[in-house]
This record gives C-alpha cells, sequence and structure tokens, in this order.
C-alpha cells in the first residue's frame, strides 16, 4: 500500500518554556533534535514546504523553547532547542537537559526523533551522547547528515561512512539531507511516515 506522505497543512500550535505547559499528549509526534544552529528548524521548514513556519537564524542557539507544530491536522513536528553552543549562557545551558529530557522520557505520543547532525563535521561527544541516551530509553531515532550541499558527491558518501562508523550504525541507515538544494526531503519524509503508522 502505498503512503501519503503529502503535508497538506502546518500551524504553529505552542511554545513550552516549562514541562507543566505541554500540550495533552493526543496526537503522535516526532521531535527533531541537534547541535545548536545545525539546521533543525530549517529542516522543518523544507519538509512542510515553508519558508517561515519555524523561525530560523545564523546565530546560534535561538530555538530556546520545545515548539510544536501541527502537522495535517493529525501530528506534531516538535522543535526541540538546540544543545552544544559554547556561547550559550550557562544558565540557558542548564535548562536544556531537565527541559528535553523530561519531555523525552515520559511521552507516549512520541513516535521518533529525528537526530540531525551536519554532514561537515564527525558527530561531538554530544550528538552521541543524545544518540546512547535516546537508545538507552528505547527511543527509535533517525539520523540525518544535513547541510549535504555544502560538500560535493564524493565527501557526502565519506562522511555517511565515518558517521556510521562513530554512530555504529550502517551507511545506508543515514539519511543525506539539505533544506537549501531540498536534497533528501521525500526520503526523511517517508522514513518519518513509517514511524507513524501502528
Ligand atoms: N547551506 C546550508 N545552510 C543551512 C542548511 N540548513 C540550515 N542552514 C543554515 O544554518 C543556520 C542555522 O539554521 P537553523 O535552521 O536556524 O538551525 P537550528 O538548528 O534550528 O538552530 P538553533 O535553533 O539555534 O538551535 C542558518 O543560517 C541556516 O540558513 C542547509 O541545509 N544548507
Ligand atoms: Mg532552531
Amino acid at each position: 500500500m502505498k503512503r501519503d506522505i503529502k503535508i497538506k497543512s502546518s500551524a504553529f500550535e505552542c511554545s513550552v518554556f516549562h514541562l507543566n505547559q505541554l500540550p495533552e499528549p493526543v496526537l503522535p509526534e516526532i521531535a527533531f533534535a541537534g547541535r545548536s544552529n545545525v539546521g533543525k528548524s530549517s529542516l522543518i521548514n523544507c519538509l512542510v514546504q515553508r519558508k517561515k513556519l519555524v523561525r530560523t537564524s545564523s546565530t546560534p542557539g535561538r530555538t530556546q523553547s520545545i515548539n510544536f507544530f501541527l502537522i495535517n491536522k493529525s501530528l506534531y513536528f516538535v522543535d526541540l532547542p538546540g544543545y552544544g553552543y559554547a556561547k550559550v549562557p550557562k544558565s540557558v545551558q542548564a535548562r536544556w537537559r531537565p527541559l528535553v529530557e523530561g519531555y523525552l522520557k515520559n511521552r507516549n505520543t512520541l513516535k521518533a526523533v529525528v537526530h540531525i547532525i551536519d554532514c561537515r563535521h564527525l558527530p561531538t561527544p554530544e550528538d552521541l551522547q543524545l544518540r546512547n541516551w535516546l537508545i538507552l530509553h528505547h527511543i527509535p531515532v533517525i539520523t540525518v547528515l544535513t547541510k549535504a550541499d555544502k560538500l560535493s558527491k564524493n565527501q557526502q558518501s565519506k562522511a555517511k561512512v565515518e558517521a556510521s562508523r562513530m554512530l555504529g550504525t550502517a551507511p545506508e541507515e543515514l539519511f543525506l539531507f539539505s533544506a537549501t538544494k531540498k536534497i533528501g526531503r521525500t526520503e526523511l519524509l517517508e522514513a518519518i511516515f513509517e514511524f507513524l503508522e501502528v
């Protein structure tokens, strides 16, 4: 059976700064996580084919809240604040863990986390830490290497092999993506929608 993977509608739902502000867990959710400035918000905009649904910025650490977007009136895309940017004040960095882990840990409606890594660099210790934490908590992970437009085809293949080695996965399990060039959009949407089927 062919899956219907069209994004027909997308709308901002709410911003969450404290765990007690989370929306009722009634719709399936896909969360997007990664280092500050890696391109999480741009990736969501690319998936929903809107330039400005999610605010993006060249200043790392822009997204400080957990932002919910209602997709096709039937699921949420959840943009998580980024981690690992040294210039983000310590007080803000300290809030990241309890907020994000608190959300990820107890969310029955969470179907998968799209973990976004910059294809130009090897996964950072924090990338590995998040991945291991997700696996430990039995949360399915879809791993994306983004900003693929910055690399040649040869470099892209090499990046896949090197990242997969560090992540302990097969290169074929990594999704190459570019928000600017719309590389990998359909493949990633297909992977996401697979996790939404029960
Ligand atoms: N070349 C290229 N640039 C990208 C891509 N995706 C994002 N960017 C740029 O990277 C910067 C950060 O993008 P965002 O989408 O705001 O990143 P983010 O991960 O949401 O950042 P925070 O919310 O601060 O954690 C912006 O300047 C984007 O234009 C991509 O696929 N290719
Ligand atoms: Mg962002």
